[in-house]
């Protein structure tokens, strides 16, 4: 498959990545990037040999926000039916652990974007803000109600209303960033941690990542019990068995994904 605004690639150890490729304006995110982003996504998740995704941009920037030299002129009725961004619901669907590999400006759309990923690995230049009212108009992918949620109401609001941007260093401290690499080898190390991840007992690997998620949209005890069920449901897998049976025998597992 050929792409116009993004570049993939995927290791023979079960990595599949995606790079955003419109170096020129910032990675910005316009229509196809979102589609085509999207579509490569899906593509690697429903591929047995992909055990791991990434997302990333380029140093300079992973996405500078979505397109605002496409949107300018929009009326809310297309904005309303192009709704391009809805896409990412399918994004946040994905069944396979999705690192964002962040460099650079990371804004707007672009941090929207980033705050999607299951986990984030970012160079030391990295910036994330969320600079909408600058230009007129609101998060509208996700960004009040993620980013509210990651680093709690004060920063968010100060983000969010006042443009206040953060660099890598504090987007870890608040828990929005995983790791932080300098600029030379953070690429590297996002895709060692991919690799890591993707030897990984893939059935396991998938519900865990549900049942964390489920800690966003459920009570406590229903996120316990639904965490549970998962649990008791993994003694159905060849891999339990194989799991349990290669630590005994003091040996690698072999995983399935049965
Ligand atoms: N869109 C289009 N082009 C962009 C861009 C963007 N977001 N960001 C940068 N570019 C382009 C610049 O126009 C410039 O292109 P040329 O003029 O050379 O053709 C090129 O990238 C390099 O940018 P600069 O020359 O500005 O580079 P600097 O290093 O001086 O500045 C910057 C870097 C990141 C500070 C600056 O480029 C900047 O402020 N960019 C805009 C950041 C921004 O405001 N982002 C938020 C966009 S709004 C939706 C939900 C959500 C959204 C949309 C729809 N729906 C529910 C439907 C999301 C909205 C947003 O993200």
């Amino acid at each position: 498959m050929t792409y116009e605004t993004i570049l993939t690639e995927r290791t023979d150890d079960g990595v599949g990545i995606v790079r955003l490729n419109r170096p020129k304006q910032l990675n910005a995110l316009n229509a196809t990037v979102m589609r085509e982003l999207t579509d490569a996504l899906l593509e690697f998740d429903k591929d047995d040999a992909i055990r791991c995704l990434l997302i990333t941009g380029d140093d300079r920037a992973f996405a500078a926000g979505a397109d605002i030299k496409e949107m300018a002129a929009a009326s809310a009725v297309d904005m309303f039916t192009r709704d391009t961004i809805s896409l990412w619901d399918r994004v946040t669907k994905l069944t396979k652990p999705l690192i964002g590999v962040v460099s650079g400006w990371c804004l707007g759309g672009g941090m929207e974007l980033a705050m999607a990923c299951d986990m984030l690995v970012a160079s030391e230049s990295a910036k994330f803000g969320q600079p909408e009212v600058t230009i007129g108009v609101i998060p509208g992918a996700g960004g009040t109600q993620r980013l509210t949620r990651a680093v709690g109401k004060a920063l968010a609001m100060e983000m969010i209303l006042n443009n206040r941007t953060l660099t890598a260093a504090e987007a870890a401290n608040f828990g929005l960033v995983n790791r932080i690499y300098p600029v030379e080898s953070y690429f590297a190390e996002a895709l060692k941690l991919a690799q890591d991840i993707a030897k990984r007992a893939p059935l396991a690997v998938r519900l865990a990542k549900e049942a964390i998620n489920k800690a966003f949209e459920t009570g406590l005890s229903e996120g316990i019990d639904y965490e549970r069920r998962a649990f008791y449901f993994l003694f159905a897998s060849e891999d339990q068995k194989e799991g349990m049976t290669a630590f005994v025998e003091k040996r690698d597992p072999q995983w399935k994904g049965k």
